[in-house]
């Protein structure tokens, strides 16, 4: 197949967007042949496509997501409207352990079902890759429940799926007061389990004082280490404690959220080759003020990614163009950063080295938009310009 007629942005070379106006891209096999100005482009073997000057970007990748979970807490949002504090939410059973009940109570099956609507959401806006975690299992079985219900999303739908076992997301009621207890009788062999059944593609964890301490983070790192999986964290979302840093140690994927990093952060990120995700979903829900640090990450070239964190509890997010826009206004990304957080950083985040930009043998996940420019993906709020999505060789 050969794409003509278009603006591409490749994420790839020097020029901003890696723009080819003008452009062509040849596939084959769900693999990028060749992209570059149409006048140079191979004679098309098959089927041609005229894009009439669209744009097309990579096909865009969420790489944080908590989109498999039971039940939602619109319950919570209402009760803290009409003036309930946190605390009152709490003893009405409410935050993290409430969706931890609904998890647990639904089954494997009705898991996938009820994730799929929010799949379909983003994949309605060209995203071809979805990072999901577990995490609000928090005993054996249904943290391996979860994991299976993310991987069945592959099968039910044409998007590519990674998996972090995040069993060190919260103390289940159960271990109340005893995380340590928690993290030697659930935490490690749940990780053992989801390893032996490849179910577990990174590790992640919750570092911050209403869960895991970096010590306790270290120990479910350790594991992760020894069994050769990829650690990203939770890290410095409602405070300094010191995450970023042993990510960072652990040579992580990511650091996530890092709302409260510093400068000696963005430097240990830096050195680790770690990329900083930002998450303005869960910024805006909670009504942080607290910037990420954006220009130390800038100046030492700390490649940053965005994505929804979509979660019932502080990010009830599925548009991912959304969050590239917050990005931009909460955190003064510039559409060009804006649109690489959601391409090929976002990619890196996630350990992939084929998907993420628009070059010779990488996989051919393409989004093709009804707008000129890229800046406009990031400038709109709420509107979706995706004019089609192409998937590997599932088009
Ligand atoms: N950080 C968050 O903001 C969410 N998890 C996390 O690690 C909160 C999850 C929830 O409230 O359900
Ligand atoms: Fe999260």
């Amino acid at each position: 197949m050969l794409l003509t007629n278009a603006t591409i942005a490749t994420l790839d070379g020097d020029a901003p967007y890696g723009l080819i106006r003008g452009g062509a891209i040849s596939v084959e096999s769900g693999t990028i042949q060749w992209a570059g100005p149409m006048a140079d482009a191979p004679g098309a073997g098959g089927e041609t496509v005229d894009l009439e000057g669209r744009l097309v970007t990579p096909g865009l990748i969420d790489c944080h997501t908590h989109i498999v979970h039971g039940g939602n807490r619109a319950n919570e949002f209402e009760m803290r409207l009409e003036g309930a504090s946190y605390e009152e939410v709490a003893r009405a059973g409410g935050g993290i352990v409430s969706t931890v009940r609904a998890t647990r109570a639904a089954s494997e099956e009705e898991l996938l079902i009820t994730a799929l609507p929010r799949v379909d959401a983003l994949i309605a806006e060209g995203v071809t890759a979805i990072e999901v975690k577990s995490g609000y299992g928090l005993d054996i079985d249904t943290e391996l429940a979860m994991l299976r219900a993310a991987r069945a999303i592959e099968k039910a739908r044409p998007v590519r799926i990674r998996t972090s076992f995040l069993g060190a997301h919260a103390v289940p009621p159960e271990y109340s007061g005893r995380p340590d207890a928690y993290i030697d009788e659930i935490c490690l062999p749940a990780l053992e389990a989801a390893h032996a059944a490849g179910l577990a593609d990174a590790v992640d964890g919750f570092c911050e004082g209403i869960a895991f301490s970096p010590k306790q983070i270290g120990r479910v790192f350790a594991k992760a280490k020894e069994l050769g999986i990829p650690v990203k964290l939770h890290a410095e979302q409602l405070s300094n404690l010191g995450g970023t840093q042993l990510a960072a140690r652990y040579g992580a994927l990511s650091a996530d959220h890092v709302e409260y990093a510093d400068d000696a952060d963005a430097a240990a990120l830096a050195r680790s080759g770690s990329v900083a995700v930002l998450l303005p979903g869960a910024f805006y829900a909670l009504r942080e003020t607290k910037m990420p640090p954006v220009d130390a990450f800038r100046r030492r070239n700390v490649p940053m990614a965005v994505a929804t964190d979509c979660n019932p509890g502080t990010s009830p997010m599925t548009s991912l163009l959304l969050a590239m826009n917050m990005a931009c206004t909460f955190f003064r990304l510039t559409p060009e950063e804006a649109l690489a957080s959601v391409t090929v950083n976002a990619a890196k985040a996630l350990g992939l080295a084929d998907t993420g930009r628009i070059a010779p043998g990488l996989r051919a996940d393409l989004a093709v938009w009804n707008v000129e420019h890229p800046a406009e993906l990031a400038y709109r709020i709420g509107f979706n310009p995706l004019h089609q999505r192409i998937f590997g060789d599932a088009a």
